[in-house]
Parts: C-alpha cells; structure tokens; sequence
C-alpha cells in the first residue's frame, strides 16, 4: 500500500496517472471495508422478491418521525425537531426527563391507518428509535423506551401494527444507528460532540449487541413487518458495523423484510432496496446523493411537507400539494417510490395541515392512481416538461410544465397504436421529430390540466 501511494515526480502524465491510482485505491479500500462486512452471500428469497415488486407497484407510503422530542416541538426554532438533542446540546440526564411528560392520550392507530389509506398510501414507515435512543416500542433489553419510561405506557408501535394488519396496511422500521444515549456507542461520532454527559468509554461492539437484540425484538414481537429503514451509519462511517451479521438476522427472522439502509451510498450487499433523501435519484440538492441509481434493486425518495422531519411547531413552510404530486410522479418517472413524511405531535394527532394535504394528494390520486401505481419508470427519464411511467404496453406522458404546449420527447420514438388524453379519451396530435430522434405531442390550451395533463399512448 506504500508503494501504491509513493509521490513520483511531478509531470504532467504522471500526475494524472498517479491520481487515477489514488482515486482508484480510495474507492476499492472504501468499497472493500464496508462491503467485506454487509452480507456478502445474500441471496434473496423468492418471498424477497415478491415483495420487492410489490413494494415498487405501491409506490407512495408515510414517513412517520414520532417521539418524545415532539414535545419539544423545535423549541421555536423552525429548523430543529427530532434533533433537538443534538441541536441545543441537552445533557442525556436532562433529556430523559422528556419520556415523563410524554402522554399521547389521543393517538388513535384506527384513524392513522384511515387516513393513510384515504390518502392513497400503501405503506407506513414508522421510528421504531430515532438519533435520541429512544424506542417507541416494548423493548425488553432498555427501559428507555415507551412503555417503561412515559405516562401513556403503551406500546404505539404494536398497537399502530395492529391496525394496519387489519386495513391491510404494511409497515416498515425506521431503526436508527446512530444512538446519542448508549453509553456502548463509543468512540462517538460526528455528531452529537457538544452533549456533555455522553459517556467518555465504551465498547461499540456491545452497541452492535444491543442495536441487534432491538431488531431481533422488533423482528419478533409483531409479526410480518414490510422490512427495516436504517438510518446513521454515516455518523461513523469507518466503523465495524458488522452489517452482515445485522443484515442476516433480519433476513433469518423474516425472510421477506425488504432492508434498506440512508447511508448515502450504492446498495451494500444484503439490501434490497436503494433510497434517496429529499431529492429525486440522481440528484443532489442535499449533498447526500454522490452515488448513482442502483438498477439491482426498487428506489425510493423520501420528503417532508415542510422543512422538517419530526413535529415542529412553527414550521409553516408548507409545500403546495402540486409540488408534491408533481415530486410523486417524477419519482414514479425514475421508478421509485415516494415515501412522504409527517411528524405527529404529541398528543397523538397528525398535524390538521397533513391531513389536508395528504386528503388533497389522496383525492387526485383517486382520479390517476392507475397512472402510477404498478408502473414502472420510462422509458425515457423524467424531463423539464415531465415524466413517463410504464405498464406492459400503456406509457403514461405525464406533462407537469405543459409551456407551450409542444412537448417533446427525444430519444424514444415507440410504434403506437394509438394515443389519447387520460381525462376523455381523445386523440392526441404526434409527430415524428425532424431526423426521427423523437416524438413530439401537441397539447391544445384547452386540454391542459392544473396538476398533470396526462397522455396514454398504446404500443403495439
Ligand atoms: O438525521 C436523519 C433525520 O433526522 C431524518 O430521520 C432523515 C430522514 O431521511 N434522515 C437523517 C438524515 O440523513
């Protein structure tokens, strides 16, 4: 390894082959130490793979960030909600004492899982624990968790998996790595660094231990969940996180749990899905997407209705509903999911301004689900004016910026038998581009759409 990064002299050939080699050595080290712990001899299960199609016709689920930092509800300051911890450096013996106040006498599983399903949602990703080591569930290995440690002693978790077993409803563990309360998470990380009482030793495998014995709890405890959403690894992400051994034992309980990890990289073997934080794959408005698009396996885009993930109280920054269902569909272009978030606040409720939004998105979908759900993305990429989704021998044109009304779609220049407007079935003009590169659509003003004018066309 020395030698491979011995300095030459300075020419100009040299250089650039000697920062090839650089470059070259980086990514294989960096590829060769994570990947040598994920679960390098996965083969998934045909059950796997079933639910990987499924997930992907599903195509828009619930973000849920619920716990007890909702009390807090950012603290005034629009930016900060389940990180509050870490944001206002509050010493773990001063934050603990939020699980005593924490009391959602109004949650009610029934009305959730309703809305969710009048939003035309067919998933929920919930906060088993977030960043704060909080478990919002019945944990036997910690009472830092919601049934030892708050008023309300119930387990939401469980009762929300209820509800959903009976509307027919799958849900997802969001499951945090990255822990602020364990003394075991040590040597600690980039974040967290100004909560003074965190402790100053510990051994991080015994972290792994605990983090483990969790999943195996939420693994067992309630039954088939849809999979696990992690979070945090890139809070170290030199660490032995021993995802193999993570990975296997979600794989060995419940086969069919699709494992996703927010580690901002390409898929590690053992997962089964790939997914993008507030931004559409490929693109990198956060800094976290520096990767590509895995083509392995379902893709899936998470947002937030305002700017924050967790209940914020004065957070008003609202996205319009078309922004949205426009995000939505553009996923759907990519072919990935839209996972969209809500932070309940801590009475149990969905803030009234989700729930209208979610109605509002729900109420289009009631008249263009079917352009959406079981399609896949293309074939050509979402564009300036749009996105195509597909199924078998239907291409779904969804025009989001109609402009002039000439829309153009370059590269793709299908056989079609016919093609139509989805709202009343009439003909739509199509052009062949000048040296047959493309197609291009007229849309008169008339038939323009406020949200999405949407065209069918038929292959042969
Ligand atoms: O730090 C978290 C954040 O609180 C939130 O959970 C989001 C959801 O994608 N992910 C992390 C940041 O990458």
């Amino acid at each position: 390894m020395a030698d491979a990064l011995e300095l030459p002299n300075l020419n100009l050939d040299t250089m650039r082959h000697f920062l090839l080699r650089l470059f070259a050595l980086i990514f294989f080290t960096g590829l060769l130490s994570t990947s040598l712990t994920a679960q390098e001899d996965y083969v998934p299960t045909q059950e796997n793979l079933d639910n990987r199609e499924w997930f992907q016709d599903a195509k828009y689920g619930l973000f849920v960030h619920w716990g007890v930092y909702s009390i807090m509800g950012g603290g005034g300051d629009p930016g900060i909600a389940e990180w509050i911890m870490e944001q206002k450096n509050i010493p773990i013996v001063q934050y603990e004492k939020l699980p005593g106040f924490f009391n959602p006498t109004q949650f009610d599983p029934a009305q959730w899982v309703s809305m969710v399903k009048k939003a035309g949602m067919k998933y929920i990703t919930i906060t088993s624990k977030h960043h704060d080591g909080f478990a919002m569930y019945d944990s036997k290995v910690s009472d830092y968790n919601i049934v030892d440690a708050t008023p309300y002693g119930k387990d939401v978790i469980g009762m929300l998996k209820e509800e959903c077993d009976k509307q027919g409803i799958k849900l997802f563990f969001y499951h945090s790595q990255l822990d602020w309360h364990q003394s075991d998470y040590f040597p600690h990380g980039r974040t967290g660094k100004g909560i003074a009482d965190r402790s100053q030793s510990g051994d991080f495998n015994t972290y792994i231990d605990y983090m483990n014995t969790q999943l195996t709890e939420l693994l067992t405890q309630y039954g088939e969940i849809g999979g696990i959403w992690f979070d945090g690894m890139w809070d170290k992400p030199d660490a032995d996180w021993r995802l193999g051994e993570t990975y296997a034992l979600i794989h060995k309980h419940q086969p069919g749990a699709l494992i996703g990890s927010n580690h901002h990289k390409m898929p590690y073997p053992g997962e089964d899905f790939m997914m993008f934080e507030r931004d559409l794959p490929g693109e990198n408005s956060m800094g976290f997407n520096n990767t590509g698009i895995s083509d392995a396996v379902p893709l899936e885009m998470c947002e937030t209705m305002n700017g924050s993930w967790g209940f914020n109280i004065i957070d008003q920054n609202y996205k319009s509903i078309e922004k949205l269902i426009h995000t939505m569909v553009r996923a759907a272009g990519y072919g990935a999911n839209f996972l969209l978030n809500t932070g309940p606040m801590p009475n149990g409720k969905i803030q009234p301004e989700n729930v209208d939004t979610l109605m509002a998105i729900g109420q289009w979908l009631e008249s263009y689900g079917e352009t959406v759900y079981g399609t896949r993305g293309g074939p050509v990429k979402p564009q300036e004016w749009g996105a195509l989704t597909t199924k078998e021998k239907t291409v779904f044109v969804h025009v989001l910026n109609p402009g002039e009304g000439v829309i153009e779609i370059e590269g793709y220049l299908p056989k079609i038998k016919s093609a139509k407007f989805f709202d009343d079935g009439s003909k739509v003009q199509v052009k062949v581009k000048k040296g047959k590169t493309g197609m291009v659509l007229t849309i008169p003003k008339e038939k323009v759409k406020p949200t999405d004018t949407v065209i069918v066309l038929t292959l042969q």
